[in-house]
């Protein structure tokens, strides 16, 4: 269960984040709220995770280091990855111990919302979809993003993904596997 408002969720990010994030935050959260009427999610839960999702973005990285080396469930080879894949599971460790939110969908839609991963629920989804597809956004693809997650959140998860991998890989830059995974899950599930 999780007692916390989407609006206190919001006021408390806004207390850690710069206001440009925090405008992010709350374009995505409004996105996501639509994105669950559209689908007939669970408009809450989409809500709070994303009010959240950025909540430990513009912490120092010796911080993020602290939290994954004494969360056990949290795996240890982020550490060997770019520090910016940190901020999903740890803000997700934060909203369960500062916020005592327990909702498994909830604190997994913030982990996982930089990467995706094997069998994402609709809230995780539509999080991750709503973070790539913002009003504020701007960079080519989006377009297609915002049309696609109009009609097919599976096409659009699968779409980001893919246009993620491709600007990762032009960059020279690492792929963690959870965005494989989550990947090629979306494309074996197309084919079918
Ligand atoms: O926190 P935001 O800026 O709103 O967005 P985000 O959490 O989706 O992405 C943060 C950054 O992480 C973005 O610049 C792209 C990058 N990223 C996403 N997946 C991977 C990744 N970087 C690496 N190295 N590997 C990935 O798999
Ligand atoms: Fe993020
Ligand atoms: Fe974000």
């Amino acid at each position: 269960m999780s007692f916390m408002k989407i609006e206190e969720a919001l006021a408390e990010s806004e207390k850690v984040l710069t206001s440009k994030r925090f405008e992010h935050v709350k374009r995505v959260t409004d996105t996501a709220i639509n994105l669950a009427k559209k689908y007939n999610g669970d408009e809450y839960k989409v809500g709070l995770a994303a009010a959240l999702h950025d909540y430990a973005k513009d912490m120092d990285y010796t911080v993020l280091k602290k939290w994954i080396k004494a969360e056990l469930d949290l795996p240890k080879d982020l550490l060997h990855h770019h520090t910016e894949l940190w901020h999903g599971p740890v803000g997700s460790k934060m909203a369960n111990r500062i916020f005592l939110i327990d909702d498994q969908d909830i604190l997994n839609a913030i982990r996982y919302h930089t990467t995706g991963r094997q069998h994402m629920t609709q809230v995780e989804k539509i999080v991750f979809l709503a973070d790539y597809i913002e009003p504020g956004r701007n960079f080519p693809a989006v377009a297609k993003g915002r049309e696609l997650a109009d009609n097919d959140l599976d096409l659009a998860c699968h779409y980001a993904l893919e246009n993620s991998i491709q600007f990762l890989i032009s960059k020279k830059q690492p792929i963690y596997p959870d965005t494989f995974f989550a990947f090629n899950d979306f494309t074996e599930r197309l084919l079918n």
